[in-house]
Order: structure tokens, then C-alpha cells, then sequence
């Protein structure tokens, strides 16, 4: 697969509801989308970085700049196989794995395209449906937090995930789960609290909860099983899981019981895959995360979700939780069931509406052999 030109573009699209976490909130997603040409196939990645770097340190102009300077141009006109075969041509450059995840995944959905055979089959998956849960945001007011649960309680998502922190967190979990005393239940901190807070956070042990999502530092998995040991809850590790290195020492450490895969928090496929096959071999229960994608980035992780060891219902939802239009036709729905099919056609299975994404592009960049 000749890599005759890469294009890169960065979309503005508003979301449908303000989206608040203890890091910040969003309204309007900026996001950088890469297309690669090869052979007369189009193939597409997202890339997940923030428009700030609060969820982790890359944000999307960082990644316009490592994506243009560092990362095509050790891909452009190349002749490449395979997916699997990017992270080592793009291993001289350290980090930045959200842009070089978006890359990487597009050359992974050529791969597929050109194979005639769908991204998940591709990656492994095994599953004809994936289940399907949502992150609510925080409403800073329980009546409002509590119309938000119900809405998606109704629609059918089979885990209700509650962002917290601290001063919002015992007292709206509380209020939930006295509503719905059976639902799957977690909640997500992203890093809000410190071990100071271990007796606080174990009080919580009362609620049922699935996991504790990423309570402590975005960058520790020590401390984290200090905490683990404190309190009956699972910790799930989000943010301080960057590779299967971390992956494997936070397992060896019971720094947390499960794990979030984000394709983009790892830096693609080829690792996330890494990430699952070692939970998998400790018996550790792995979902797919969001980062708020569009439906390019979303139908990639419907494929990702399809391996064996994705047990959990993960953050993948439907497109119009997030967008009044999103930019694939069909969008991604959600069954009563709260479930989503796994598409069988070739490549990511959804077409992609390139009028529509021109039409949302505030800049493109097109970079040819
Ligand atoms: O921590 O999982 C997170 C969104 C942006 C950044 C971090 C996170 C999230 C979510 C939303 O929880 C998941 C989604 O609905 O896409
Ligand atoms: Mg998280």
C-alpha cells in the first residue's frame, strides 16, 4: 500500500450538550481528522486530543504540529503492508501517541479496504455486537443529574458511568442509587483526588459501584494501589495507562482491577491490542473509553470493542448523544437493549460524508509524495 498523500484537517463541531469533567468543560469539539490516500483508496483516522491539554498533555495543536513535521513525513510514499507495521517507523518520535494513533488507525482501515474484509475482523474481533454504556457529565445539581440518568436508563445503555469530584461525588451517588438500586454503576474522577482522600473514596464502597474510574494522579499507578488496597470498590485505570508496559506493572501492582482501553491514550491499534491480549491473559476486564469522537473515530472503536476481552460495556454510544449531524451516513445507533452491531462490510463498515466534513473544515493541509 503506497502512501501517495496524506490530508489533514481540522473540524469544529459544537456538541449537543456541554460536556463537564473535573478537568474542565467542553462545548465545541475541535478535531483533527487525517485521510490517507493510497492507490485510489481514501482511508481515515481521529485524532482524540483535547482542545486543551487537561485530560493529558497532547491537545490538537500540538498534534497538528508533531502530525505535519514528525509523523508524514516518515510515511509519505512509503510502501506499507500492513498497520501493524507504523508504530515502529514512527518510534523515533516519543509520545505524542493521540497523533500518532490517528495515523496509524487510518492506515489500519486501508488495510482493511484494501483486504475487502471489515476493521474489526481485521483487529481480532469476535463479537457480533458490542455493549454499549455512557459517561454522564456533571450537572452540578442532582435533580438535573438525575433527568440525565433516566434518559439514558430509558434508552436502554446497559452502565451508567457519573463523572465526580470533589464536593460532588457521595451525595449524587447516593441519589442515584437509591432511584436505581440495580443499575451498573461507576464513576470517573479523572484524577480529582489524592490518597489523603483514601477513607472518603472507600466511604463510597456502600454505592455498589462497578469501578472507580482514575481517581488519583493522571500519571500514577503506584499510589493507586496504595488506594486499591484501602477500599472494596475495582479502580479502573484510564489516563496513567499509556502502553503495555504500564499496562503489565499496573496489573503486577493491583494498581487497579480494570482497564480502559482509548485507542487514541495508547497511540493506535497495534498497541491497544498489546493492552488487551496481557488483560486478557490475567483474567483483567477491559472496555473501550470515548474521547468524545466523531463517527470516524467512533466506528473505530465499535471494531476495537469486538475483541474477546472487551467484557465490560464501554463508552461507545450513539452519535447523537454528541451531534445534531454527525459526519458518517448512518450514524451510529443504539438498540433497546443497548447494544450496537459490529459492521461485517469492508473497512470501518460506515460510509464517510466528505461534503459534510469539508463543510465543518476551518483548515486542511494536504501533503502529497
Ligand atoms: O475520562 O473517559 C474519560 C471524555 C473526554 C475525555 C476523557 C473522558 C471522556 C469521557 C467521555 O468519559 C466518553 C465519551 O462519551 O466519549
Ligand atoms: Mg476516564
Amino acid at each position: 500500500m503506497k502512501i501517495d498523500a496524506i490530508v489533514m484537517r481540522e473540524i469544529k463541531m459544537p456538541l449537543v450538550h456541554p460536556f463537564v469533567t473535573s478537568f474542565g468543560k467542553t462545548t465545541d469539539r475541535r478535531i483533527l481528522l487525517i485521510e490517507v490516500q493510497s492507490e485510489g483508496i481514501s482511508a481515515w483516522g481521529e485524532c482524540v486530543a483535547g482542545e486543551h491539554p487537561y485530560f493529558s498533555d497532547e491537545m490538537i495543536d500540538t498534534a497538528w504540529l508533531i502530525t505535519e513535521h514528525e509523523l508524514i513525513p516518515r510515511l509519505l510514499g512509503k510502501d506499507i503492508a500492513a498497520g501493524r507495521d507504523v508504530p515502529e517507523k514512527l518510534l523515533q518520535v516519543r509520545g505524542h501517541r493521540m497523533a500518532k494513533a490517528a495515523i496509524e488507525n487510518a492506515i489500519w482501515d486501508l488495510e482493511a479496504q484494501s483486504k475487502n474484509i471489515s476493521l474489526a475482523k481485521l483487529l481480532g474481533g469476535t463479537r457480533d455486537t458490542i455493549a454499549c454504556g455512557v459517561s454522564i457529565g456533571m450537572e452540578m445539581d442532582i435533580p438535573k443529574q438525575l433527568a440525565r440518568v433516566e434518559k439514558e436508563v430509558a434508552a436502554g445503555y446497559q452502565r451508567i458511568k457519573l463523572k465526580c469530584q470533589p464536593g460532588y461525588d457521595a451525595e449524587m451517588f447516593a441519589a442515584v442509587r437509591e432511584r436505581w438500586p440495580d443499575i451498573l454503576l461507576s464513576c470517573d474522577a479523572n484524577s480529582a483526588y489524592q490518597l489523603s482522600d483514601a477513607a472518603h473514596i472507600a466511604s463510597w464502597d456502600q454505592f455498589n459501584l462497578l469501578m472507580i474510574e482514575q481517581p488519583l494522579w493522571y500519571d500514577d499507578f503506584y499510589f493507586h494501589a496504595q488506594l486499591q488496597k484501602q477500599i472494596k470498590t475495582k479502580i479502573c485505570l484510564d489516563e496513567c495507562i499509556r502502553n503495555r508496559l504500564d499496562a503489565q506493572a499496573a496489573i503486577d501492582l493491583d494498581s487497579g482491577r480494570i482497564l480502559n482501553i482509548k485507542v487514541g491514550r495508547v497511540g493506535g491499534f497495534t498497541e491497544a491490542i498489546a493492552i488487551h491480549d496481557i488483560a486478557l491473559a490475567n483474567n483483567i476486564p477491559v472496555w473501550c473509553g470515548g474521547m468524545l469522537e466523531s463517527g470516524i473515530g467512533r466506528v473505530q472503536n465499535i471494531a476495537l470493542s469486538s475483541l474477546p476481552g472487551f467484557t465490560l460495556p464501554g463508552d461507545v454510544s450513539a452519535s447523537a448523544r454528541y451531534w445534531s449531524q454527525d459526519i458518517i451516513e448512518p450514524e451510529v445507533t443504539v438498540s433497546a437493549q443497548g447494544e450496537i452491531k459490529v459492521p461485517t462490510s469492508a473497512g470501518s463498515g460506515y460510509p464517510i460524508m466528505v461534503d459534510r466534513i469539508e463543510a465543518l473544515t476551518v483548515r486542511k493541509h494536504r501533503i502529497s509524495a
